[in-house]
């Protein structure tokens, strides 16, 4: 330790942490986080020379932009990782006429819940460090380019599954991931969670692997993002390809599957406390194809989706998603709406190619 660097007593980070309901968190040292990022860098190095990025822009940085912590805070010397459960108990089976939403999607967008959450604890955090030098920290969760899921494993709390999902043993994958980094000058790494039991994985259990309906895994571990239905309907901005628009089956927003198969996450879980992420404060598990190819303009869009993850497709994106659901499930009655949209000469090329494609369909 320099001694310059502002410093925290672990017993009061600890009462800290309790008392924010963050109840799953590591706090780590520099050292030991650079150590982490330079092993996970081959790894994110072959996913990217793979194409497995896809169109993913973000995704396809130089490597080293993953790996460099000053670049996110200069003089970080320490990182805590939290990560909070999303997980609502609601069915979700297939229903004609609707399209599925993924859970982590059914409240209020997880980046501006956790930022309030993140914000208030760091308040709390400043009244706790001492030393010479000010707390310095910024707060992240799917912002920048940092391999959170390594992160959070590495505090011990949680393992990366054959899905390349991060599990956390008693809590399941339903949870985002978020990290501070600071200037707390620490001794040495400490998890503040229920920690994994030694040599704790998925065994011999493949069934993600196989469930997966648009065989995106190459392998255990590794997933091609061009092929998830979550990329498709979330990240992709141009109309699908006729393999693409079969893929999405009904899911009209992200994908469930290789987690709703996985044993880790039906073993007696406890649905989150976080209210916001209840499907009463958002979308919900389903949306009416209908009412979506119904939407006539962005304002409504927003008026409809503000503050939720769905904003991030936008309203064509969405309508795409919609009309490639509807030729999926045949849904005839969304006929009428696929037709006007076609006739308005004002709809973007995405949208009237996404709809003439699912009337072809139809047929
Ligand atoms: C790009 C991205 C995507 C892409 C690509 C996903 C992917 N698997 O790479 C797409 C759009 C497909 C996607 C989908 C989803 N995403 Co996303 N996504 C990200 C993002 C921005 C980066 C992920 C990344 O670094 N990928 C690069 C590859 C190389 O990394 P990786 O797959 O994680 O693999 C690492 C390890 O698995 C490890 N590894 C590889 N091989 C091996 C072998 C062994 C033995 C071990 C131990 C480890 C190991 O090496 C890699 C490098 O560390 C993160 C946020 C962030 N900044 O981290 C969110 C994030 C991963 N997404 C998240 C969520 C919620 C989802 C969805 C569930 C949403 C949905 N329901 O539709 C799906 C899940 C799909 C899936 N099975 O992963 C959460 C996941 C939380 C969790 N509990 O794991 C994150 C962390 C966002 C957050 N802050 O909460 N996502
Ligand atoms: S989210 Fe869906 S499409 Fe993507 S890997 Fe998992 S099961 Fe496959
Ligand atoms: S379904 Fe099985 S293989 Fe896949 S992540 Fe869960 S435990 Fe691991």
């Amino acid at each position: 330790l320099s001694g310059s660097g502002p410093s925290v007593e672990l017993s009061s980070l600890k009462a800290l942490i309790a008392s924010s309901g963050l109840s799953l968190v590591s706090v780590l040292g520099r050292g030991e986080v650079d150590k982490i990022l330079l092993r996970e860098k081959p790894r994110l190095e072959s996913w990217q020379k793979k194409g497995f990025a896809a169109d993913l822009a973000y995704m396809n940085r130089q490597s080293d932009i993953f790996c460099d912590l000053d670049g996110f805070l200069e003089g970080t010397r320490s990182v805590i990782t939290l990560a909070v459960s999303y997980y609502s108990a609601r069915e979700h089976q297939p229903r004609h006429g609707y399209g599925r939403v993924a859970r982590y999607a059914w409240g209020k967008d997880y980046h501006r819940v956790l930022k309030k959450r993140l914000k208030t604890f760091t308040e709390k955090l400043q009244g706790l460090v001492y030393g010479k030098e000010e707390l310095r920290v910024r707060q992240f969760s799917d912002a920048v380019p940092l391999l959170e899921r390594a992160l959070f494993t590495a505090g011990g709390a949680g393992f990366i599954g054959k899905n390349t999902m991060m599990i956390v043993p008693g809590v399941g994958s339903w949870t985002f991931v978020a990290e501070l980094l600071t200037n707390i000058e620490i001794e040495s790494s400490h998890s503040f969670s229920p920690a994994v039991k030694e040599g704790q994985d998925c065994g011999s259990c493949k069934s993600c692997l196989v469930a997966c309906p648009t065989a995106a895994f190459e392998k255990e571990f590794s997933l091609n993002a061009g092929k998830c239905i979550s990329y498709l309907t979330i990240e992709k901005k141009n109309a699908f390809n006729s393999w693409e628009e079969q893929a999405l089956q009904d899911w009209v927003f992200g994908c469930d599957v290789c987690q709703e198969v996985c044993p880790f996450n039906h073993q007696g879980i406890e649905e989150t406390e976080e209210n916001g992420f209840a499907p009463s404060n958002g979308a919900g598990p389903w949306l009416d194809l209908e009412k979506v190819l119904s939407i006539s303009s962005k304002e409504e869009f927003l008026d409809l989706f503000a503050g939720t993850p769905l904003m991030r497709s936008g309203r064509d994106g969405m309508i795409r998603n919609a009309a490639a659901v509807v030729a999926n499930q045949g849904v005839s009655e969304c006929r009428p709406a696929l037709l006007k949209l076609v006739d308005n000469s004002g709809e973007s090329e995405l949208v009237k190619k996404s709809v003439s494609s699912a009337l072809e369909r139809l047929c």
